[in-house]
């Protein structure tokens, strides 16, 4: 494959997400970089890419993917390298539900363009971030529970999942909303993530769009 094209932005946990997988997978990328607060997402170039207006998209050989969990998915199953799901059917199916705690239940009730809307139907600064640390908790209380029988160092054992790929971003979006990270074995898989390169080099401050 020809170097792929990674449409993101430094604080987009979506994007985040891809970045480590396409480290993970030491796929090297070009980026391209949209300006969330400036509604950067919103161009008609953008959205030509993405008629969802989200971020990310990752370009590959002429061809759009979107979808976060989908471009990882669809890294794991043509990129050789470390698996980012059990070959186990049943663990499979509960890294995915771990991963979509987040994906799906966690981040899009707290999406910029959510929490803008609340903002638009008249709830205070206070009050909307008030919404997303609760969704927030709630969502990393369930996810806490959901791995609590599996070893570490990481979600799920000694192989990273979509599950950490999803978790390590979402905790800093935690922390921007004031969420206090009281889950111990989530800060542990954190630091166990964070000590990896494909990790580290993918986090919002080290990219080039960081402000
Ligand atoms: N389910 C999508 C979510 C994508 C998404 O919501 N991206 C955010 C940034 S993390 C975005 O582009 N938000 C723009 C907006 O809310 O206007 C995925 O996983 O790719």
């Amino acid at each position: 494959m020809a170097d792929p094209v990674l449409h993101g932005y430094f604080r987009s946990t979506a994007s985040y997400r891809v970045r480590i997988a396409l480290n993970l997978k030491e796929v090297a990328y070009a980026d391209a970089f949209h300006h969330l607060r400036k509604g950067e997402q919103r161009a008609p170039e953008y959205l030509a890419l993405n008629p969802q207006g989200l971020l990310p998209a990752l370009v590959v050989d002429g061809t759009v993917l979107t979808q976060s969990l989908a471009i990882c998915e669809y890294l794991d199953e043509t990129v050789a390298g470390p698996k980012l799901l059990p070959d186990d059917a049943q663990r499979r199916s509960r890294v995915r539900a771990a991963a979509q705690v987040i994906a799906c239940d966690i981040h899009p009730v707290q999406n910029l363009k959510i929490l803008d809307r609340l903002r638009g139907l008249g709830l205070s600064g206070e009050q909307v971030n008030e919404w997303a640390r609760q969704v927030i908790e709630e969502g990393l209380d369930a996810f806490d529970r959901l791995i609590a029988g599996e070893s570490g160092p990481y979600c799920f054992g000694d192989q990273v999942t979509l599950a950490d790929i999803c978790l390590v971003p979402q905790l800093v979006n935690a922390r921007r909303f004031g969420v206090d990270i009281r889950w111990p074995r989530l800060a542990a898989v954190e630091k166990a993530c964070l000590a990896l390169a494909a990790f580290s080099k993918a986090a919002p401050e080290n990219q080039p769009d960081a402000e």
